[in-house]
């Protein structure tokens, strides 16, 4: 009310129309008069560009004045979803652009909603590279990201008669405002040739990497900023352009379409993200783009470095290097080729620098997806960098037998060189020696990665092993997606959660307020509306928003079982088609969301018994107004923050031991949806932080699954000893669900009962399906669903990404926050 104030706003307001005006003349070249609303997306986005552009500039300088240690956060993937909302809250622009698009006839939600996702990931790993550095920003870190544009991410998901179909995901077709090309960061990277050893003027043997072929790093660059305060950081990525000496070589000899032909082939470098997660590909072209980063983020690395400082022995106090996952683990040598080869530093001071250079985080603990490159292949592709690791493997080696003599077990556990499947580099090995930090992202997977998985180097290293449970960021996550919400929230406790999560605790004491509780409520009702109506626009699919809001939205995969939750639908539809159950159970609706690996063919079937259960589910009279199932095509960003804020169930009921984290959970729970689990990853702490009474804890622990297996786990056992576990497994063999094609799921049975059923879900089914009774049960009096669901929200202050970054900060980066 305070008329100066109203005065600025109105300028403001002004102002963003004459810009949005100028940008949709100057950079879209088109009359206003007949403007779509994708113009005036992209006249938006500029206009914010431009704005960031200005805080960009000066946040660099400043980094530049300070002469502050850098850190670089170096992802394969960055699943950034859209931008335009973020950027605008993150400006403090929301009100005023909300009336600029309005007094322009234009709908903000409805302009925001046709960005296109920057899906530049597959799930959690990639995502949990946007939130780190949405909080790099915001805790005004010295920090860039550095990663690859991908022409397309990750493929469109659409479904056809129940089956997944994979479309490209051509995100660049209408450009991508928020980005700038910087045609002046151009670095070369090589591949192939020979390995030449030379005597230096010292006697020292030295090499030097000829020969072979050279593609361009094009840098292009978006800025990520901070919330409210001014500061925005770069996450610079890489595009693949076919190098001039090629052209050159290629155009003389005449053969002009046989080299535009082979230019594009060095372009594909960067075309296309891989689309699986949980296990690895092993392909040339994947370890190519692998190199292909990690090469041209060194030569700006080192340009930088050395642009203020004179040499690298201080390295590791100027700059750090989070590796995430061992994607860019060729770093490690790279690093060691640009020391030893190009700056002719002696063995142990560039493996001394490379070290504290270097921290890798784990994100998985599967055999499969743990990667390892044979030497075949990395010899052929880099061989200087095959030479510098068996270098690094004989030194390590050497001193491993010094402290453990004739203990060969150890040594070939602890070898970069695994022999298992002929010779094959083991990624994660080289990274846990080139680093002098290793973390896991749950407590409970950290306990896994240094008593199994990486036990032996626990053992040598045990200073290196350190918890970092993950966050995600609170902006986006609930902020953004939830407004109502957010809103409440801050009338309860004021806005500082929004960058102090831990505030949250301060809902506690009005989870007892009844009123409280009725506008909490309100607003869940709200976004299971949004929900549903989202729903009906999607899939022509009527959802009744007073059903209990059951989802479990993630990557398909069997180990997250989303086949326990469908063989606990197919229990509830037996028991009402055969009036087992009354018609006074809790109405429910089932959501399920997520993509199959293009190549993962049970990923993929049980996709299609979603949709044959969900059809089934659809045709029984008996169960309409009780139970309904919907599949959301294409899960991704911008659609999981239409999903989660109207959950109020989340599965989180992987086999304890396997989901080394989760962030899914943590953005349901922020949300007030309270989780069935597993004492799985995250979860556990999950549950220790909101109380074990607002969480339906079931399953084995982890501990409980090993010993299960070692005695001889035995699936049929259950299968036999449990009722309706027998009836729900025959009926899906029987082909109920697939008429046409009675044997059509006959292979998701055989999984369970013949091969040995590795994730364990007939041990788990009993207990998950008494927890979903207690579900049911609670759902019924609203009151403490309602209570349960605000403390969910309190106790989630802990997993904000903004606490995980300032605890890499202070325990891994030594920068200050
Ligand atoms: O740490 C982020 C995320 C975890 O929350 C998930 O539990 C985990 O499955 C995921 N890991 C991967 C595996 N990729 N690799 N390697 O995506 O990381």
């Amino acid at each position: 009310d305070d008329p100066e104030e109203q005065v600025g706003f109105c300028s403001l307001i002004e102002k963003l129309k004459k810009d949005i005006r100028r940008h949709m003349f100057a950079f879209l070249g088109k009359d206003i008069a007949r403007a779509g609303i994708h113009d005036y997306y992209k006249a938006l986005a500029y206009t914010m560009r431009e704005r960031m552009a200005e805080h960009w500039i000066r946040t660099q300088r400043s980094y530049y004045d300070a002469s502050a240690k850098r850190v670089y956060y170096l992802s394969l993937e960055f699943l950034v979803g859209r931008s335009l909302k973020n950027n605008v809250l993150c400006l403090g622009l929301e009100d005023q652009v909300r009336e600029a698009l309005a007094e322009m006839g234009q709908d903000f939600e409805e302009v925001a909603e046709t960005e296109w996702d920057a899906g530049l990931g597959n799930g959690g790993l990639g995502r949990l590279a946007s939130c780190y550095l949405d909080s790099l920003a915001t805790l005004k870190i010295p920090a860039y990201g550095y990663g690859i544009r991908y022409e397309y991410g990750i493929f469109h998901q659409s479904i056809q008669d129940g089956w997944q179909v994979e479309r490209p995901d051509n995100w660049l077709r209408f450009g991508n405002p928020w980005e700038y090309d910087r045609a002046g960061y151009l670095y070369p990277v090589q591949f192939g040739g020979e390995v030449r050893a030379y005597t230096d003027e010292q006697g020292r043997l030295r090499a030097v990497w000829e020969g072979g072929e050279k593609v361009m790093a094009m840098a292009y660059d978006m800025m990520v900023p901070g919330y409210q305060n001014g500061n925005v950081i770069n996450m610079r990525l890489w595009s693949a352009k076919s190098s001039r000496d090629f052209d050159l070589e290629f155009f003389n000899s005449g053969a002009y379409l046989r080299a535009i032909e082979d230019k594009a082939k060095s372009e594909n470098i960067s075309k296309v993200l891989y689309p699986t997660d949980s296990f690895v590909e092993g392909q040339e072209l994947r370890l190519k783009q692998q190199y292909f980063f990690v090469a041209a983020t060194f030569q700006d690395i080192t340009r930088r470095h050395l642009k203020h400082h004179q040499g690298f022995d201080e390295l590791p106090d100027l700059v750090a290097v989070q590796l995430n996952d061992t994607h860019p683990a060729i770093a490690i040598p790279e690093l060691m080729r640009i020391l030893l080869d190009e700056h002719l530093l002696p063995w142990e001071k560039a493996w001394e620098i490379c070290v504290g250079t270097f921290a890798y985080t784990n994100h998985t603990v599967m055999p499969e997806a743990l990667e390892h490159w044979p030497v075949d292949l990395m010899t052929r592709v880099l061989p200087r960098h095959m030479q510098i690791i068996f270098e690094i493997n004989r030194r390590f080696l050497d001193e491993v037998r010094k402290r453990y003599p004739g203990d060969d077990e150890r040594l070939r556990r602890l070898s970069l060189i695994s022999e298992d499947y002929g010779k094959r580099v083991r990624m994660a090995n080289l990274a846990v020696l080139g680093s002098h930090s290793v973390n896991g992202v749950s407590a409970l997977h950290t306990d896994i990665l240094k008593n199994s998985t990486f036990r032996d180097f626990a053992e040598l290293f045990p200073e290196r092993f350190n918890n970092k449970t993950n966050g995600v960021t609170p902006r986006r996550w609930l902020r953004q997606c939830n407004p109502g919400l957010a809103e409440l929230i801050a009338e309860g406790i004021g806005h500082g959660f929004v960058t102090d999560l831990s505030r949250l605790e301060g809902l506690k004491p009005l989870a007892a307020d009844a009123e409280f509780r009725a506008r909490w409520g309100k607003v869940k009702h709200k976004n299971k509306q949004r929900l549903a109506e989202y729903v009906l626009y999607k899939l022509d699919r009527k959802l009744d928003p007073d059903s209990l809001f059951d989802v479990q939205v993630k990557r398909i995969h069997e180990y997250k079982r989303q086949l326990l939750n469908v063989l606990h639908v197919v229990s509830l539809y037996d028991d009402l088609r055969s009036g087992r159950l009354g018609r006074d159970i809790v109405p429910r609706t089932v959501i399920f969301g997520g993509k199959a690996a293009p190549g993962y063919r049970m990923a993929k079937l049980i996709i299609r018994l979603i949709h044959a259960v969900s059809d089934a589910v659809a045709r029984e009279p008996k169960c309409q107004g009780q139970l309904a199932v919907a599949f959301l095509p294409n899960y991704c960003v911008s659609n999981a923050e239409k999903i989660i804020p109207g959950a109020e169930l989340s599965e989180q009921i992987s086999l304890a031991g396997t989901e080394a984290s989760g962030t899914g959970n943590m953005k349901f729970s922020l949300n007030g949806a309270l989780t069935i689990g597993t004492l799985d990853g995250a979860n556990v702490e999950i549950r220790e932080r909101v109380g074990a009474e607002n969480f339906f804890l079931f399953g084995l622990t982890t501990p409980e699954a090993g010993a299960l297996k070692a005695r001889g786990y035995n699936p049929w056992e259950y299968y036999q000893k449990d009722e309706t576990l027998h009836r729900v497994l025959d009926l899906v063999a029987s082909g109920h669900f697939s008429p046409l094609q009675p044997d059509l799921f006959r292979p998701v049975v055989d999984s369970l009962l013949k091969d040995g059923d590795r994730w364990m879900l007939l041990a788990d089914f009993r207990s998950y399906v008494e927890a979903q009774k207690q579900v049911a049960r609670l759902y019924r009096s609203s009151e403490l669903w309602l209570e349960k669901s605000i403390l969910n929200t309190a106790g989630m202050g802990y997993f904000s990404s903004d606490r995980a970054v300032a605890e890499y900060a202070r325990d891994i980066w030594g920068v200050g926050v």
